[in-house]
């Protein structure tokens, strides 16, 4: 029995095209497979068979109109719809019984009568303790409770406890900060199983070659800089993990992923070094990297690919990124497409750092996706640049509460063990006191100041506490460690760490910037820039830490590498191949994506008729079609800062589902549409809201996910081009240096084709932004054809070929008809500009026009009109980019130059332009600046137009008025060029002028 499939509930929309028939008589289909496209100007989405079964009749063709209702198909089915009706009765039976349920709660609910009692007022203990037996009583029974049943389960009542209380009124305790002592008491500590004594001494190898090698870079040559105080303090840090924690990536492993701070790259050097994996040679040319032979001053991809994973040092970008790549991990894990190995994403970030926006401004996503595979290590050295980072504060406490108060699991290393016997015994609670009350300006202080000053002025402050501390040696005081300079507190930390679930863990480590610098830069206000030590410096540095290498030697500042057989070496690549391999390492095992056949978009090459459309529903359309392709509908990874309605791209909300974690909780409240918000565990959309960083973050995890998970992914985001490079292009340069692959979409592009939004939304310099970034390429095309080759090129280039380039297209809202492909224009546009059309009716004289985007209609509008009216013929080109066009010419300019005994090569835009009659007049959407980068390789006069100035709203027709690269202005400005060069009279125009109401006296669009 035939089943007629209808058009089911498409919003608001009423007559729809239908611009793709999907089945035919004959087809047997699955459940969801598309059986039309619909599209409106607005958007453009599938419908999908709710039955399987097989197609006995069609009842629709390309570019009928088609409401709710309207039937598309017969479909042959009678099991699914026996189902169906079924479903039906379902529907209808669960409401009673839901109700009876409500009903049935709502009896056993007991209502508390409430009864007025007199108000009873407390004695207030203003901090003091009123009844201390009473006190005694409960910290005994609360002590009793952990030694029999646990902390957990002490923790379970004291929170009952208090919820006791705040249901009688009393406030609840401030539980954003804890004390200011170590999150993990002694007793709790996991031990690491390592040899301490080796661990020392090959960490103050690491120590000493890191700082040895940024002092020798600045004897050689001052300007050179570099860091020690940064990598002094974290050494500890790195080196726990480096020993006992990070997983290399192998063949049966995808490896832990660690964002190091880039300022400490040194240490990383000087462990490569022991590790034979960076020559002596390398390390002497440490910021020296123009001959190719020296190390990079930060982590930076592009310049050592084989080694850097992750561009961190501008501040901030850091920690976001780590947060969306280990959420991108998930994603890739919850599709499918990844194993779940418990891999985890490290984080080293500064405590100066997390003053940037970019380092917070994501954390609340970490929790509540429950990134459990993420850990963030915050090197609190209490110090940035200038000086303290919380000098009336404390670091430490004021990042603790906004970590725990965005749900993070927070591990603070304070303290290290030499502490642990002075806490046991101080019965007082005199000491944590002490510790609540100093601030970050005094502890820096302390450990500068040396041992007696610490007696004096911390200890000192309660006669108890000087007590405590009386047998104790100045020298001995000053040896009381602190947290992170400590591998065993260090240790227990990441232990806990790597076992959390369900919460990302941040570590608030102390340190002390500049740790073993001595007098020349230990927890001083200068450390930060300190790179030449003295010779007594050196000396004393050496001895701190036990370097055996002779005074000569030393202030030869030369490096120490034991020999291959020495037990640091030894104990070094054991521990290494016993965590699978070398960190950091980049490597990239990804299998290409082969490109989609020449097919896939054939639809886009033709002319759309009567058919008005805009290029990003053409590209929504491409998308669609690329969801159909085998080999590529897993990998795309569309991406949208809440725009997916703007760009029309709902449609794959209920096609391929948007990403959550944990699936959709909630029946959404348009599932009777079409289009419906659906959420799902295995979603491929990131939805993410409105976060265009956080997007640029997800843009670039995907990108490189070739390296970080041996997985070629095609990363595509669309957002308003004018909140892409201007907002987020700090992203933008390091994802070029992180060699990111995908596509960059800046929709409802140009200054004047969004009308209506005005100054802040409409763009006119966007692509002069992705200009300067020498790994991406632009294009700004005008017709459905160019973008199908371009994105074909692109697929090709990065996902087949895995060149290491990213594309920024533009796209418009602009609808209009698309004319089939001129031939062989394919080669000119992805080079930047192809003939379109001449106009020869052997006129007056001949001009060369040039347009881009939203103005190349302009100009062909143009060309008609001077050719009609004026009797002047031209070559209309479409250029698909300026900045394209701008690279070959620089690139043939330099060649010719550096071969003046050569014949000279010709650019494209002389191959092009070189036999053509007259002078040249070019307009785009976005600033003069935009066309005018190829004025230098043009012998010829040249004009160029654009949108200078701020935007404002109106409709298109004013907008390119008022910028003057409308049609009319394009004329007049041609015919005035034209008399300029004494081609024609000057009087056509002045008479264009008067006739378009071409007002002379109007100010430059700049200063309106
Ligand atoms: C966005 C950005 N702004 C400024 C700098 C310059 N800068 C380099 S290091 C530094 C201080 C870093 O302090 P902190 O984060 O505490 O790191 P530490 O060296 O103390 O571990 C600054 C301001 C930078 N690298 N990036
Ligand atoms: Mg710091």
């Amino acid at each position: 029995m035939a089943t007629e499939i209808s058009v089911p509930d498409i919003g608001d929309f009423e007559s729809i095209e239908i611009i793709e028939v999907l089945v035919k008589p004959g087809d047997v289909i699955n459940k969801n497979d598309p059986i039309v496209t619909l599209e409106s100007d607005k958007s453009s989405v599938e419908v999908p068979s709710p039955l399987a079964g097989k197609i006995s009749s069609l009842k629709v063709k390309i570019g009928d109109k088609v409401s709710k209702g309207s039937v598309l198909v017969l479909i042959e089915d009678a099991e699914t719809k026996s189902e169906q009706k079924s479903k039906e009765q379902k529907k209808e039976d669960i409401l009673p019984e839901t109700e009876k349920i409500i009903k049935q709660a709502e009896q056993t609910i007991v209502q508390k009568p409430k009864t007025e009692s007199p108000k009873k007022v407390y004695a207030r203990p203003n901090g003091s303790d009123i009844d201390p037996i009473e006190t005694k009583e409960w910290i005994d029974s609360l002590d009793a409770v952990i030694s029999k049943d646990g902390s957990d389960r002490a923790h379970y009542l004291l929170k009952k406890l208090i919820d006791e209380t705040y249901k009688e009124g009393s406030h609840r305790p401030l539980t954003r900060i804890t004390p200011y002592i170590n999150t993990i008491p002694p007793e709790s500590e996991i031990k690491s199983p390592g040899d301490q004594n080796i661990e020392r001494r090959i960490r103050s190898l690491i120590r000493w070659n890191a700082a040895a090698m940024v002092i020798k870079a600045n004897k050689k040559n001052p300007e050179l800089g570099g860091h020690i105080g940064t990598f002094a303090s974290a050494a500890t840090l790195y080196d726990v993990g480096m020993n006992h924690f990070w997983r290399a990536k192998n063949n049966k492993f995808g490896g832990d992923l660690i964002y190091f701070q880039g300022h400490s790259a040194p240490g990383m050097y000087a462990r490569a070094f022991l590790e034979g994996r960076l020559t002596e040679k390398q390390l002497n040319n440490f910021r020296q990297e123009v001959d190719g032979e020296g190390l990079s001053s930060y982590p930076h991809p592009w310049l050592m690919p084989k080694f850097w994973q992750f561009p961190i040092v501008s501040m901030g970008l850091g920690s976001i990124m780590s947060i969306y790549q280990a959420r991108f991990t998930k994603y890739l894990i919850n599709r499918g497409l990844l194993k779940d190995e418990d891999r985890k994403i490290w984080t080293f970030l500064g405590d100066g750092e997390m003053d940037e926006p970019e380092s917070l401004g994501a954390i609340g996503l970490a929790s509540r996706e429950k990134l459990d595979n993420l850990i963030f290590v915050i090197n609190c050295n209490l110090q940035r640049l200038d000086g303290p980072v919380r000098g009336n504060g404390k670091i430490i406490q004021e990042l603790e509460g906004i970590f725990r108060g965005a749900g993070w699991n927070v591990i603070k290393v304070i303290w290290g063990s030499y502490w642990d016997p002075l806490l046991a015994k101080d019965k007082s609670g005199l000491l944590i006191k002490r510790m609540n009350e100093c601030v970050d300006g005094e502890y820096q202080a302390f450990k500068a100041k040396g041992g007696a000053y610490v007696r004096e002025n911390f200890f000192g402050k309660y006669s108890k506490l000087k007590e405590l501390v009386s047998t104790m040696t100045d020298g001995d005081i000053w040896k009381l460690n602190r947290g992170g300079h400590d591998p065993h507190k260090v240790y227990a930390a990441y232990d806990a760490a790597m076992k959390t679930k369900g919460q990302p863990t941040v570590i608030l480590a102390k340190t002390i910037k500049g740790y073993g610098m001595g007098k020349s830069g230990e927890s001083i206000n200068i450390t930060h820039q300190q790179k030449k030590l003295g010779e007594e410096d050196l000396l004393y540095y050496r001895d701190r830490f036990d370097i055996p290498l002779t005074d000569k030697q030393v202030k030869n500042v030369e490096f120490y590498k034991p020999g291959e057989k020495s037990e640091e070496i030894k104990y070094l690549k054991e521990r290494r191949m016993m965590l699978g391999g070398n960190i950091p390492e980049r490597t990239s095992y990804a299998k290409p994506i082969k490109k989609p056949s020449k097919d896939i978009f054939k639809n886009m090459l033709k002319s759309s008729g009567e058919h008005k459309m805009s290029t990003t529903m053409a590209l929504v359309r491409m998308l669609t079609s690329l969801l159909r392709d085998q080999n590529i509908a897993s990998k795309l990874v569309p991406i949208i800062p809440d725009e997916a309605r703007t760009f029309g791209m709902e449609g794959f909300f209920q096609k391929i589902g948007i990403y959550a974690h944990e699936g959709q909780k909630y029946e959404p409240v348009d599932s009777e549409q079409l289009s419906f918000y659906r959420e799902d565990k295995k979603g491929q959309v990131l939805e993410e809201g409105i976060t265009e960083a956080g997007a640029m973050c997800s843009w670039i995890a995907a990108g490189t996910a070739y390296t970080n998970h041996d997985l070629e992914m095609i990363p595509i985001y669309l957002f308003y081009s004018m909140f892409g490079f201007q907002r987020v292009m700090d992203f933008a340069w390091a994802a070029g240096d992180a060699q990111t692959r995908g596509f960059l979409i800046g929709a409802t592009s140009g200054k004047t084709t969004l009308a209506g939004e005005g100054l802040q939304h409409q763009d006119g310099h966007s692509h002069l932004l992705a200009s300067v970034i020498p790994n991406c390429i632009s294009y700004d095309p005008t017709f459905s054809y160019e973008l199908a080759i371009i994105l074909q090129e692109g697929l090709r280039r990065m996902h087949d070929k895995q060149e290491n380039i990213f594309y920024y297209i533009t796209v418009m809202n602009e609808n209009y008809q698309h004319p089939e492909m001129p031939k062989d224009c394919e080669k000119g546009i992805l080079k930047g500009m192809y003939l379109f059309k001449e106009f020869n009716n052997k006129g007056k004289t001949k001009i060369q026009l040039l347009g881009c985007g939203a103005i190349l209609r302009e100009i062909i509008a143009a060309a008609e009109i001077l050719s009609k009216d004026y009797n002047i013929d031209s070559d209309v080109w479409s250029v698909t980019s300026f900045n394209e066009l701008r690279n070959d010419g620089m690139k043939i300019e330099r060649k010719n130059l550096l071969n003046p005994g050569k014949k000279p090569e010709k650019s494209y835009i002389e191959k092009c332009l070189g036999n053509k009659e007259g002078l040249i007049v070019a307009a785009s959407d976005y600033i003069k600046t935009y066309a005018d980068q190829i004025r230098p390789y043009i012998s010829r006069s040249f004009y160029s137009f654009g949108t200078d100035g701020y935007g404002r709203s109106d409709g298109r027709k004013n907008l390119r008025k008022f910028f003057e690269v409308d049609k009319e202005y394009i004329v007049t400005y041609a015919l005035s060029a034209l008399a300029k060069e004494q081609l024609i009279s000057s009087k056509y125009a002045e008479e264009a002028m008067k006739k378009y109401k071409i007002d002379k006296d109007k100010p430059i669009p700049t200063a309106l």
